[in-house]
């Protein structure tokens, strides 16, 4: 690949979505341009590419833009998969779909009202913590009885899933790490000492104060 045949990922350290994105095009083999932004500073470039304004963006060089984070984790797996990823969702497309709509719209929904519960006006945090504790009770349960989310092996679901229950664990590591998830704390705890992790964390200074793009 030629250095402007590489697409360029707009991404923010920190966001589990944009996580999820490099954590796939990591595991392809695929390489990218990054460029880190601030949500609070966007860039010119990024918010023509994409005016939604979220991250991560995906810009190929053809032009064409991939600006949902499950889409860029399709794009890249679609284009090399090492380690089987899709094995899940060539096995059950649309039983992967429902879970990832699952995962990004109603447990989502309720880790933003437990972990920001002041951004909102009025909401119980108490009650999202619990809504949310019965999709992780459920993941538990999974993970006793199968080695991942996605199935015989970590998968599409297990690594679009953990950068999220990172993100609900982060709100209140002491309760968290008190439920009774033997399962599940493996599962993250794994997940977050691995290899595979520690590679997509690394800090970076953002675009528009550096102008430089990270090979990644
Ligand atoms: N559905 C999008 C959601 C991405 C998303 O909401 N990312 C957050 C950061 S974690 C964002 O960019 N929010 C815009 C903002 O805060 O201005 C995806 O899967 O890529």
């Amino acid at each position: 690949m030629t250095q402007t045949d590489t697409p360029i990922l707009w991404s923010f350290r920190r966001c589990p979505y944009a996580m999820r994105a490099r954590l796939a095009l990591k595991a392809s083999g695929q390489r990218v341009h990054l460029r880190e932004i601030l949500l609070r500073d966007k860039p010119e470039p990024f918010l023509a590419a994409s005016p939604k304004g979220t991250v991560p963006v995906l810009q190929l060089a053809d032009g064409s833009v991939i600006d949902e984070s499950r889409d860029v984790m399709l794009w890249a797996l679609g284009k090399a998969d090492p380690h089987q990823w899709l094995a899940c969702y060539h096995k059950d497309k649309e039983g992967v779909l429902r879970q990832l709509d699952a995962l990004d719209s109603d447990f989502k929904h309720h880790l933003d009202r437990y972990k920001y519960a002041t951004r909102y006006d009025d909401v119980d945090e108490a009650q999202h913590r619990d809504a949310g504790a019965v999709f992780l009770q459920d993941w538990n349960r999974l993970l006793g009885e199968q080695a991942a989310l996605s199935g015989e092996a970590l998968g599409l679901l297990d690594f679009a899933t953990l950068p999220f229950v990172r993100q609900f664990r982060i709100a209140d590591s002491d309760w968290f790490d008190a439920q009774d998830w033997p399962h599940l704390h493996r599962w993250l705890q794994d997940f977050l000492h691995s290899d595979a992790f520690q590679a997509v964390m690394e800090k970076y200074k953002p675009w528009l104060e550096t102008g430089e793009d990270i090979a990644f």
